[in-house]
């Protein structure tokens, strides 16, 4: 516990830190509080610098599927941080971490390991363009793949949060090159090719969208991609940093049995450690530097610490976390779905897999514009009467919560005891 305060941290915080955040999500803006400096975590509980203790559905954005402080993770850590840091060489432990994706992804013939989720998509970006000789790419609004300049075009996740989807800072080139269509609208993006054909590297998704909130891909859409994509030579990309290893020891990928040319990685392969990956066709992989012309590079991609992390997370991940996530998950499901039919309240719960949110809008959400319909201020005092009772759900609407295999029934149910209170909360 610290001696001093949120409030006391947040404003020290102000002076050093842009926003006092090292990323924008974090800074509960949309919410209307001041953010909670966390101290420490264990399982699937948080508490703050107060000593106030929250059950945890952020899971620091995705990656801690096994729960914060999973012991296998932070002995691996200690381990290898005990034989150094970082060397800037290979290790053998890239390489099992390497052939681990390739065994558990079938569609992932080859891996380069990079330091974050965004170094991923800029990666994946560079290899369809360079393989396709085009330079046009197709993303979906409310889809979110990091802050690299390309995908900065009606984002989701923070930008949208923001209200500022369309970042400045971003050449107008750069947008022009960067088209953009409503997920689950397959007519959109055939209409894009009929126009763009010729000049479409690749279709980036988020197989299921998980930064507007969660919405599923409506049946067939996955594979129309596949197809247009196949259709006109263009690069098929999942972004999977969400999604990867998270719905399933496949991913999103293996759940809808969809093979994309290129996959981009994150969050849960490092174990809540700095990492990403882009894996896919060996043909298009081995365009990467030093083997082909594609230039990609990072200091401490591959480092020792984070593979150590990853290959203890993964390694874990067998048939029946999975089965423990779907238990979870549903139960919550179950309840909120319960609390929203006694209230007689309209309100939109959309799960897939341990991955869900709740919409405060009273359609089905199967695109960012329903998403956006939704009340965000009703949310904001959602959210403020679910962490007065200790529950630390992601400050935005536009987001995804998270179960872990650490979250217990006792969780889950004073979850939705809480969520039945907040439902009524008007302050
Ligand atoms: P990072 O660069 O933040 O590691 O990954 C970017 C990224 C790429 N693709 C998908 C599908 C993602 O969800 C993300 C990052 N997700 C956000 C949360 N919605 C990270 C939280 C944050 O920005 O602080």
């Amino acid at each position: 516990m610290s001696s001093q305060s949120n409030s006391q941290l947040m404003a020290q915080a102000r002076e050093v830190i842009p926003g006092g955040v090292n990323s924008p999500v974090r800074a509960f803006g949309p919410v209307g509080i001041e953010p909670r400096f966390i101290d420490r975590a264990a399982g699937s509980h948080i508490w703050d610098v107060e000593g106030k203790e929250y059950i945890d559905y952020v899971g620091s954005w995705g990656p801690l599927i096994h729960g914060h402080a999973y012991p296998p993770v932070v002995e691996a850590v200690r381990q290898a941080a005990g034989r150094g840091t970082s060397f800037g060489a290979p290790t053998a432990a890239e390489v099992e971490l390497a052939q681990l994706v390739c065994e558990r992804v079938a569609s992932v013939q080859m891996v380069r390991l990079v330091n974050s989720g965004t170094e991923a998509t800029m990666t994946a970006v560079r290899l369809a363009r360079a393989f396709t000789g085009r330079s046009r790419i197709i993303k979906f609004t409310g889809g979110y793949h990091g802050h690299a300049d390309t995908f900065l075009v009606k984002a989701g996740s923070g930008a949208a949060t923001l209200g500022t989807p369309t970042s400045p800072g971003i050449p107008r080139e750069v947008v022009a090159d960067t088209l953009t269509a409503e997920f689950n609208n397959l007519e959109a993006v055939g209409r894009l090719f009929k126009i763009h054909s010729a000049q479409i590297a690749a279709v980036i998704v988020e197989p299921v969208c998980g930064n507007a909130g969660v919405i599923p891909p409506a049946d067939g859409f996955l594979q129309g991609l596949r197809d247009l994509t196949a259709q006109h030579a263009a690069v098929l990309i999942f972004d999977e940093v969400m999604t990867g290893f998270r719905l399933g020891p496949s991913g999103a990928q293996g759940l809808f049995g969809i093979n994309p040319d290129l996959t981009t990685f994150g969050k849960i392969i490092g174990g809540g450690l700095p990492i990403g990956a882009v894996g896919g066709a060996a043909e298009i992989m081995k365009q990467l530097a030093p083997v082909g012309p594609v230039y990609q590079a990072g200091t401490l991609s591959g480092n020792p610490i984070a593979v150590a992390a990853g290959l203890a997370t993964l390694r874990a991940l067998n048939e029946e976390v999975y089965t423990k996530l779907e238990s979870l998950a549903s139960r919550l499901e179950n309840g909120f779905k319960n609390n929203l039919a006694k209230l007689s309240l309209p309100f939109q719960f959309q799960r897939v897999g341990s991955m869900a949110c709740l919409f405060f809008t009273e359609q089905p959400v199967g695109n960012y514009a329903q998403a956006s319909s939704s009340d965000t201020e009703r949310f904001a005092v959602y959210f403020r009467a679910m962490l007065e009772q200790g529950i630390y759900l992601p400050p935005s609407q536009f987001e995804a919560f998270f179960i872990s295999a650490a979250h217990t029934l006792e969780d889950i149910d004073r979850t939705v005891d809480a969520n039945f209170a907040a439902l009524q909360a008007d302050g």
